[in-house]
């Protein structure tokens, strides 16, 4: 198929980034999802790459250590991103502001303004972390909003709870924003910030009807 059809159909490939502070469990999230079991994780230096396939979509899916000192280097990372997973330790009370800062230092980021955003709230298993509605409060995710389509999940990483849901609102909503990009032969980020957030397609042709409703 070619044209815009071919586009739409093609088999898909995006890059998800998965960032966030040291020790939020990104390596475990990645490895968990790409294997489906916990591995023993050491600090990342550097990144580890892995595609990881969800529902028919290629998540070439880069996670990139969190320590302070290579943070300078992060940008050179970001070109080509679809999709940005901030991972948050929902436990470490001490570093949640340091966490905001760095998430809203780094969605200012030119290359990054057109991605869309998953903020995971990470290590709901451990009694007295904060749940998801704290951290979206805490991280301050309405201001993200207004520049962002962004959502918060809460996950285990070492059970899995949570990370198929995020992974499903992570590609729905990539998909019907890259598609709609396709469309209209531009960007379509300001269309897609003032939908519900909820509004999600099931099927390619359901999918091709609504984004036609709105061109
Ligand atoms: N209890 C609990 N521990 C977790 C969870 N996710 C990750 N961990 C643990 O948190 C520690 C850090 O996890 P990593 O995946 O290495 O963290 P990271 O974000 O990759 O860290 P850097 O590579 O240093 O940036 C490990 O001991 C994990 O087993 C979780 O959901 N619950
Ligand atoms: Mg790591």
């Amino acid at each position: 198929m070619g044209g815009i059809f071919g586009k739409l159909f093609r088999k898909r490939e995006f890059r998800v980034l998965l960032n966030g502070l040291d020790a939020a469990g990104k390596t475990t999230i990645l490895y968990r999802l790409k294997l489906g079991k916990v591995v023993t994780t050491i600090p990342t230096i550097g990144f580890n790459v892995e595609t990881v396939e969800h529902k028919n979509i290629q998540l070439v899916t880069w996670d990139i250590g969190g320590r302070g000192n290579i943070r300078p280097l992060y940008r050179h990372y970001y070109s080509g991103t679809s999709a940005f997973v901030f991972v948050v330790d929902s436990n470490d009370k001490e570093r949640i502001e340091s966490a905001r800062e760095e998430l809203h230092r780094t969605v200012k980021e030119e290359s990054l303004k057109d991605v869309v955003l998953v903020v995971v709230a990470n290590k709901q298993d451990i009694s007295g972390a904060l749940t998801p509605l704290e951290i979206s409060e805490k991280m301050d995710i309405n201001t993200i909003r207004k520049s962002h389509l962004c959502e918060v999940f809460g996950t285990t990483a070492t059970t899995g709870e949570g990370l198929y849901e995020m992974l499903d609102w992570l590609v729905d909503a990539t998909t019907r924003k890259q598609a709609g990009e396709i469309l209209r032969g531009k960007d379509e980020s300001a269309t897609v910030k003032k939908e519900s957030k909820s509004f999600y397609f099931t099927s390619p042709f359901s999918y091709i009807k609504q984004v036609f409703s709105k061109v």
